[in-house]
């Protein structure tokens, strides 16, 4: 059985929803399987300069692809939607972030796996949790050990319904 493997989306540039939806497809056509999304959420941005709200998703993934080559197929998808690599924490057409591979955990130089500020994101954990109970966290933390302050969930508002991902029929 093929590995649980989720991937973080977000955009605060151009159609933003339009965004999201291409990620998806361009995943799909690079061979991946994306079997379910969480709804799509209105964030306020977290770092980095002043910049627009960011609409963000999970996406849920099924892959015969080791990390490495998931990442590299994440990094040709935000190149070919037109990212420019400037300040860190800068605004984005698009962004792939690979939170979880399963149980496993990866670190290497550019890749770390779990994500490591996953856990400290409302905008990666509140639609993540739509989709699993209890994922994998950095260090090996759990959800139920988490100490979430007043206010670590805010910020993250319901926009649009799941992204459409294969496993529904397209109309148009
Ligand atoms: O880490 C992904 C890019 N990013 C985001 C994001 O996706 N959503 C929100 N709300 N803030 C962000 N800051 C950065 S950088």
């Amino acid at each position: 059985m093929s590995e649980r493997i989720y991937l973080g989306l977000g955009s605060n540039l151009g159609d933003r929803l339009a965004n999201l939806g291409r990620a998806v497809r361009e995943l799909e056509e690079r061979g991946l399987r994306a079997p379910r999304s969480s709804r799509v959420y209105e964030t306020d941005p977290v770092g980095g300069p002043r910049q627009p709200e960011y609409l963000n998703a999970v996406v849920e993934v099924g892959t015969e692809l080791e990390p490495r080559e998931l990442l590299a197929v994440c990094l040709e998808i935000e190149a070919e939607m037109g990212r420019v690599r400037g300040e860190r924490w800068g605004p984005r057409v698009i962004d792939l972030d690979l939170l979880t591979y399963g149980d496993r955990e990866v670190d290497e130089p550019g890749l770390t796996v779990p994500h490591p500020r996953m856990h400290e994101r409302a905008f990666v954990l509140v639609p993540l949790l739509e989709l699993v109970a209890d994922p994998p966290l950095p260090g090996g933390r759990r959800v139920s050990t988490l100490k979430l302050g007043p206010g670590a969930l805010t910020g993250v508002r319901p926009y649009a319904p799941p992204l459409v991902t294969g496993s529904e029929t397209r109309t148009g």
